[in-house]
């Protein structure tokens, strides 16, 4: 029997795409960046037609490559040529949530926007958000241990997970979903996978823990001079806000090419070098406490606030449309860093002229998540010099003791920079592990080691 007839028995005919046409969207990465050819996408609706899936491609020895939403910015979603591609968007069950203990479990394809709705609509919210809400999938999210821009308040994707169920590369299930906030017997398989990036296994279910809805809400846009006026504004927010959720930074030149691309006008009668951009989010209305802490910042020259949900969504549309907008300029080069904070100031001022010394016609824009110290490096026309500003880039973050990535993952855009954030003997430690996991190196190959 043929891969493809044993996968169609696994999953039915209808989930085995092998016209070129219908595999099309899942072969090329969101920033069009990266490609490859997939054999086939197949699309499992259950963990056991996973499983099946798995123990298909191992009999016959063929790589197994895995996407959610293909939002991924570090070519880890595509797959490598020859692959089957394993897609996880039809395990989208969500269960009823858990209001006791604040917890839900859903299948790893569910989107974030439909996480969202279902847990609203019973009192509760999911402490991790970012714009490619739409498309982007909880099991990617864990894949990925995505950030995003509640960091500061409730952490990254890992800090979310209280369980997962997986396929791992040998086809078997290990299924940890029983929710226990305190559990400490040996390994910590559920955080292993988180940040794994599809080279350890298939998630395939999560136990997730919620936090509040908060429907008091109040967002600021805020002018300052540069990047350490905004770190101190930070600061001062940080230390005396309890509610303070978000804290986004981005530049000028960023602003100017969202404004252009998306239509928007702008926030100020002038402009500034430096924005930030702030939310406060609690059971009552936070606007006068962020009102009155903005008062006490003496760096910030303009500020706009908004409280109602048409407002807040205006002032973070200026914002989170930056990936879109430098899309539509170009394919970019991305590089998504973090410095520790006190360094940050010095990495943005030296970034720009790090670039133009390898590429010189290139345009770089920076914005990103300012408490975390994290800044996405843009880089427009530079594609074909892509390895020289990668290495540029990340040499200059390595130097300030930073991390070659901080949100994204490594992918297969910067596996070759890993020793720049990881000492030899934890990549030999991460090496062992996937050894013993998957041998035969079947699952993802080409990303992250
Ligand atoms: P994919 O892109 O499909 O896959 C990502 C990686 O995870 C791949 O290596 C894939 O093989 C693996 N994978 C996917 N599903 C599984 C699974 N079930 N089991 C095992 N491995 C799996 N990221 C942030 O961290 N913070 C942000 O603020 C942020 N903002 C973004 C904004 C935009 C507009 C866009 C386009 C992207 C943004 N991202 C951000 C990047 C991206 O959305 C995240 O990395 C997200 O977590 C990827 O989810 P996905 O379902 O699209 O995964
Ligand atoms: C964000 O913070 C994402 O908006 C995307 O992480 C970053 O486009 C990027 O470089
Ligand atoms: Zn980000």
């Amino acid at each position: 029997m043929t891969l493809e007839l044993r996968l169609a028995e696994a999953v039915g005919d209808d989930h085995v795409l092998v016209d070129a046409s219908l595999r099309a969207s899942y072969e090329t990465d969101w920033t069009r960046r990266f490609r490859g050819a997939a054999r086939c996408v197949v699309r499992p609706a259950t963990t056991a037609e996973v499983a099946a899936v798995v123990q298909a491609c191992v009999a016959e020895d063929v790589a197994l490559c895995l996407q959610g939403g293909n939002t991924g910015l570090v070519g880890g979603s595509v797959p490598v040529d020859g692959a089957v591609l394993l897609s996880t968007a039809r395990l989208r069950d969500l269960d009823a949530v858990d209001p006791l203990s604040a917890q839900v479990t859903v299948g790893a394809g569910v989107t974030l926007a439909s996480l969202q709705k279902h847990v609203r609509a019973a009192g509760f919210d999911v402490g991790v958000d970012f714009a490619a809400r739409e498309s982007c999938t909880v099991g990617g999210m864990v894949a990925t241990n995505a950030g995003g821009e509640r960091v500061l308040r409730y952490g990254t994707m890992r800090a979310q997970v209280l369980g997962v169920e997986a396929v791992l590369a040998d086809g078997s299930v290990v299924s940890r979903l029983g929710g226990l906030p305190k559990d400490n017997t040996g390994y910590d398989v559920v955080s292993l996978l988180a940040g794994s990036e599809g080279t350890l296994g298939v998630i395939t279910r999560l136990r997730l823990r919620l936090v509040p809805l908060l429907a008091g809400r109040a967002v600021a846009l805020i002018a300052v001079d540069d990047t350490a006026a905004a770190v101190d504004v930070v600061r001062r927010l940080r230390d005396r806000l309890p509610s303070l959720e978000a804290a986004e930074l981005f530049f000028a030149d960023g602003l100017a090419l969202v404004r252009e691309k998306a239509g928007l006008a702008a926030p100020f009668a002038d402009v500034h070098p430096a924005y930030l951009l702030v939310e406060c989010a609690q059971h009552g209305d936070p606007t006068d406490e962020l009102l009155a802490a903005l008062e006490e910042c003496e760096a910030i020259r303009d500020a706009t606030v908004a409280s109602d949900p048409r407002g807040r969504h205006a002032l973070w549309t200026y914002r989170e449309s930056h990936t879109e907008s430098i899309n539509a300029a170009g394919v970019p080069v991305k590089l998504d860093v973090a410095v520790p904070l006190p360094s940050l100031a010095a990495a943005v001022a030296e970034l720009p002229g790090t670039v133009a010394g390898v590429a010189a016609t290139a345009r770089t824009i920076l914005f990103g998540h300012v408490n975390e110290g994290n800044l996405h490096v843009n880089v427009l026309g530079a594609v074909d010099d892509g390895e020289a500003v990668s290495d540029a880039v990340l040499t200059l973050v390595a130097s300030y003791g930073g991390s070659i990535s901080a949100e994204h993952g490594v992918g297969r855009a910067k596996r070759e920079w890993m020793s720049l954030s990881r000492s030899p003997e934890e990549i030999a430690m991460m090496r062992s592990i996937k050894d013993a996991l998957d041998p035969r190196g079947l699952l993802n190959p080409g990303v992250l080691l």
